[in-house]
């Protein structure tokens, strides 16, 4: 029987309330979840720790780095793979930070759930169970972190919550899931391509790199305020390929020959930055000649956290714009 280590982080698969109508809290702690589902021992043995539980927009980075430990140390003893539970509000990064820290080829697979235990049809039961079978299956080796929600598997890559309270929320816009799971079985439809190489754990503490949105009619008034901050970095959701107007790319042009990095994402959700189609001002191409780094197919919450692990390993300049190109491709 494979060994599969659940490591409970809170979120709403942990939450109940008295009555199903009564707004729900973070309440049940791994244990719980676990002995909730006993035919999750039809499929593994499983051991379970509560490493935190809380709401996920109040996970900070100390919360994942210590979700690491517990997956590097359930591996270390014996685990064939490890389930994280998580709130979903946020799953993505978490399970983004911990893909490009992951260097183990056993399974690390994150999931949660978007109806509380004490609601109609609650789905964190089935959704811990999809990862369980995920997490014990030999299939799912050398791929990094995974993302298992309404019977989908994702990559951490390349998954986002696209809805605020459906089961069906988490898709991978620009690729869709590399499997299913049916009848307690997974099936793999593609693989992904080679895997980046791990980076080093980030600093612990803030990450202090903001993302804005960049609307329409963009006058840049808000570049001046934000780049006071002295942010290590700036994260734009830009329009379009990535697009700026010439007012903002002007302003954070200069913010870039202060030291600032200035990361531009596409605001559109999928798709990749383009690199030599446009060549107006504020155009990806204009962009690229004037020191800023695009993030390719990384969604401009995923760029954030791509940044703060490189710039806490000490890149910076074009080593940084290599990078983030490289994991962005
Ligand atoms: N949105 C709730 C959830 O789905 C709360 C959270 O993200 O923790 O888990």
């Amino acid at each position: 029987m494979p060994n599969v280590f659940v490591g409970a982080l809170g979120g709403t698969i942990a939450m109940s309330s008295d009555s199903s109508t009564d707004p729900v809290r973070p309440k049940l702690g791994a244990e719980d979840l676990v002995s909730a589902v006993p035919e999750l021992l039809e499929i593994a043995d499983i051991k379970s720790k509560t490493i935190k539980n809380v709401a996920s927009p109040s996970i900070v980075v100390d919360d994942i780095l210590a979700a690491y430990r517990y997956a590097i140390e359930a591996v270390e003893a014996g685990a064939d793979g490890v389930v994280l539970t998580h709130g979903t509000d946020t799953l993505e990064e978490s399970a983004f930070l911990l893909d490009l820290i992951w260097d183990r080829e056993e399974p690390l697979v994150l999931t949660g759930a978007m109806r509380s235990p004490n609601l109609l049809s609650p789905d964190g039961a089935g959704n811990l169970m999809s990862a369980v079978v995920t997490a014990a299956d030999k299939r799912s080796k050398s791929l990094g972190v995974l993302v298992v929600l309404d019977e989908a598997v994702h990559l951490a890559k390349t998954v986002a919550k696209t809805n605020s309270s459906s089961v069906w929320t988490f898709q991978s816009p620009s690729w869709g899931p590399v499997a299913r799971i049916v009848e307690r079985e997974i099936h793999y439809c593609m693989k992904p391509s080679d895997r980046n190489s791990s980076l080093p754990l980030p600093a612990l503490g803030p990450i202090n790199i903001p993302i804005i949105e960049s609307p329409f009619a963009d006058e840049g008034s808000w570049v001046e305020s934000i780049a006071s901050t002295k942010p290590r970095a700036i994260i734009v959701s830009a329009s379009g390929a990535a697009h700026l107007s010439m007012a903002a790319a002007e302003k954070l042009e200069k913010v870039i020959e202060n030291g600032i990095p200035v990361i531009v994402a596409s605001r559109t959700g999928s798709g990749k930055t383009l690199t030599r189609t446009y060549g107006y001002p504020g155009s990806e191409s204009w962009l690229l000649e004037h020191g800023f780094i695009l993030s390719g197919f990384l969604t401009a919450r995923k760029a954030r956290i791509l940044a703060h692990v490189l710039i806490s390993a000490g890149y910076s300049g074009g080593k940084l714009k290599e990078k983030i190109e490289a994991y962005g491709a």
